[in-house]
């Protein structure tokens, strides 16, 4: 497995890098997405299971880490391009990481590229990886109240998913309650509850990502 080390970007203006960085993925008519949540959320998971849904979209996963290869070996494993990047121990990624990852794996022929941020709540949504769309996930093992206390991440994101609603039985988890105060703060956020366990869910996932694509592509 190809891993790339990387050291925080130099330029004065991460912003200024991401804005060019979506116009550079727009001109290919790649969609990256930035797919962000806490660590054992099911961000690797969620993407086996979209990589196996989707069999006809050229899906390539950067998987960032602060160390292992072991998310990009199970991503390649699944038959997608992958490529492992190390963030320096450091806590998210910027555009210039992004663009130095996105450049080693190649995104040539690719429909959907997608980010797997580092596994945390806070860091990666203050910052710009020039993704089209921010992605986050919350597992209902994590509780409802977690809007609450983590709002940017849920203010910068297009998309919610809701994963592990298999194991809701289990937990007190008001899926209600959650999405009102996600609304609140977000009120155009699109929500999808869904287990990749058991494919619950999976189809409006999926829906919604072949939608995308092709929305990023028809306004080139
Ligand atoms: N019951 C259940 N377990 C799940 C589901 N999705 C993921 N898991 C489990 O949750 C654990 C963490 O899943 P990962 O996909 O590795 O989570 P991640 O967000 O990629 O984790 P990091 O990359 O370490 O941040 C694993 O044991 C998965 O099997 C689900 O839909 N239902
Ligand atoms: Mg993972």
């Amino acid at each position: 497995m190809k891993v790339i080390e990387l050291h925080k970007s130099v330029t004065d203006s991460n912003d200024r890098d991401a804005d060019r960085l979506r116009a550079e993925m727009k001109e290919a008519g790649v969609l990256l997405i930035n797919l962000m949540s806490s660590p054992g959320s099911g961000k690797t998971t969620l993407l086996g299971a979209t990589i196996k849904g989707m069999p006809d979209t050229r899906i390539a996963v950067l998987e960032a880490d602060i160390d292992s290869a072991v998310d990009a070996e199970k991503i390649a494993s699944w038959g997608a391009r992958a490529i492992q990047v190390h963030t320096d121990g450091m806590c998210h990624m910027d555009a210039g990481m992004t663009r130095e990852g996105l450049e080693g794996m190649g995104y040539e022929g690719v429909d959907l590229a997608v980010l797997e941020n580092i596994g945390n709540l806070i860091c990666p949504a203050e910052f710009d990886t020039g993704a089209g769309l921010n992605v986050m996930i919350l597992s209902v093992t994590e509780g409802d109240d977690k809007p609450l206390k983590y709002p940017l991440m849920f203010e910068t994101s297009d998309a919610l998913v809701i994963s592990k609603i298999d194991a809701l039985p289990y937990f007190n988890f008001d899926m209600e309650k959650c999405i009102e105060r996600a609304r609140r703060l977000n009120p155009d956020i699109k929500v999808f509850p869904l287990s990749a366990k058991t494919g619950e869910g999976m189809d409006a996932w999926t829906g919604y990502l072949r939608s995308e694509i092709n929305k990023w592509r028809e306004n080139n």
